[in-house]
């Protein structure tokens, strides 16, 4: 096992910390029985085109090559020190960052990174079942690159929480590998990550909504306080902008597709491709869904996150002041049968002021979309994001119904339209059955569009995925 540790890529001087490679060769064949538990089903001998960080600097975060995945080197990194770096915002603004743990905020620090954490294992049980059904070779690299990447996000965090929460955090870094995605006794911590992922129109809507809310949770945790998390996570977001253009990018394929049939003058549904109506409720779903992954609207737990230190807001650098004391919020929240205005201070908001941003990226891919709609001849229909008060979870919304534009409706009108807005039954059972594995050189699936170009200068009919005996 000494040997295997030896292999770990890290610029973290592993090899001079006796107790953390104690704790992390406990901890690694865990998580290798993990992987063979609930990682990707099948596929385990195949010899897959993919990326690899073997250090941090511009020649090394991504090394191309073909890998058996459970040989893959998941690695350790941080983000280089740059200086002297001080706190960014909050009630120490200026004050030194701590390369320790500061002890009253050992707690926050620990529930932080577990949620964190939990996510990263989560999404690769969600998805390994997807393999064996992929549109094409490409997509199924795409997807089992998203996955071991995910793993190493994984290691990230349990490399926290070995270093910097001792006996704790090894327990901490046992229980990530015992919770399981939809289990009903040991659920993964955040509603979105139990959500079933059996068909491909969900990975990308996935890879699209709830990887960007990884996006702007990450860059929240990269203006910590404290180094060692802003470190990692600034690595991380390096990987997890391919994990955003596998989703943004899939869902423009999808688009493409159904567009050049309408425009044509055919029916999708007979086509062998996704209807634009279910493409909206599969968005709906999982916009939605991710929304509730920022948290309240309002919420103490933010506003003592950010006055600490530990969590600033996105690109805090380019706010025009960072106490955020003394200015308030306004947002609307439904109070005994209609809408009030409400005004919070805005430490209280933080977690709405990320949604804000969150929001507007969404945004933009739609539009890129109903771009794609255009250029391909469909006019008069386009994709829309619904309101941010639809089909919550979590939040004062989440105490009422609404429909995608907003308005408060009554819970009977809400059941009796679901179906037009959320993913049904029939929906699911349609999307599925498409789902028919396309694993032959240069093919693709009739339900999507090939991709624009291949992956690091390779052509898009490269064989990303080759049989163990190849
Ligand atoms: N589901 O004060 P509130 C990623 C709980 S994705 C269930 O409003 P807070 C990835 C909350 O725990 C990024 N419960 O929330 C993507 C609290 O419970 P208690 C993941 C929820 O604490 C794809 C209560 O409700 N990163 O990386 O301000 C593939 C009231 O909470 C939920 C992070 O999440 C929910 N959705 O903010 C792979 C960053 N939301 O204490 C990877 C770390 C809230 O009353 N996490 N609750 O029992 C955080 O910063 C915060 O914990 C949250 C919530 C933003 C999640
Ligand atoms: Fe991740
Ligand atoms: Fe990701």
């Amino acid at each position: 096992m000494a040997q295997a540790l030896e292999s770990i890529p890290n610029n973290v001087d592993l090899s001079s910390d006796r107790r953390l490679q104690r704790a992390l060769e406990q901890w690694q064949p865990n998580f290798l029985s993990w992987w063979r538990e609930v990682g990707p089903e099948g596929f385990q001998g195949h010899q897959i085109y993919l990326r690899t960080a073997v250090s941090v600097e511009p020649d090394g975060w991504a090394m191309f090559d073909y890998v058996r995945m459970p040989e893959y080197r998941w690695g350790i990194f941080l983000a280089p020190k740059s200086g002297e770096r001080k706190i960014g915002f909050g009630d120490n603004l200026g004050e030194a960052a701590w390369d320790e743990v500061p002890g009253e905020h050992r707690n926050a620090l620990r529930r932080i990174i577990v949620t964190q954490a939990d996510t990263e294992p989560a999404s690769v049980e969600q998805q390994r079942l997807l393999g064996k059904v992929a549109p094409s070779l490409y997509d199924l690299r795409n997807l089992f690159q998203v996955n071991v990447e995910e793993g190493r996000h994984l290691w990230a965090m349990v490399y926290l929480l070995h270093r910097h929460f001792g006996r704790d955090g090894r327990e901490e870094a046992e229980e990530l590998l015992a919770r399981r995605s939809g289990s009903s006794d040991k659920p993964r911590i955040l509603n979105a990550f139990n959500e079933p992922i059996e068909d491909w129109l969900s990975f990308f809507m996935f890879a699209m909504f709830t990887d960007r809310d990884g996006k702007y949770q990450l860059s929240a945790l990269a203006e910590s306080g404290f180094d060692p998390l802003a470190r990692t996570t600034r690595f991380m977001l390096t990987e997890e902008a391919h994990h955003l253009f596998v989703g943004e990018m899939g869902v423009d394929r999808v688009v493409q597709r159904t567009a050049e049939l309408m425009a044509q003058g055919k029916d999708p549904r007979k086509e062998g491709a996704v209807p634009l109506d279910v493409i909206q409720r599969y968005l709906n779903q999982w916009f939605t869904l991710s929304l509730d992954l920022f948290g309240g609207e309002v919420s103490s737990n933010a506003a003592d996150f950010f006055a600490a230190g530990l969590k600033g807001r996105f690109r805090e650098d380019d706010q025009p002041e960072h106490k955020a004391l003394s200015v308030t919020y306004r947002l609307e929240v439904p109070e005994n049968g209609a809408l009030v205005e409400q005004e919070v201070p805005l430490r209280n908001a933080m977690n709405e002021v990320l949604r804000d941003e969150y929001v507007k990226d969404c945004q933009r891919a739609v539009d890129r979309w109903n771009k794609t709609l255009q250029r391909s001849g469909v006019n008069g229909v386009s994709l829309r994001l619904p309101s941010r008060r639809f089909h919550r979870g979590v939040g004062p919304c989440a105490t009422a119904t609404f429909d995608p534009e907003g308005r408060l409706i009554s819970e009977a009108d809400y059941e009796a339209r679901k179906g037009d807005w959320l993913i049904s039954e029939a929906d699911r059972a349609y999307v599925r059955a498409l789902m028919h594995p396309v694993h032959e050189r240069a093919k693709v699936a009739s339900w999507i569009a090939p991709p624009g170009k291949g992956i690091n200068g390779m052509p898009v009919d490269f064989e990303y995925v080759k049989p163990p005996d190849a």
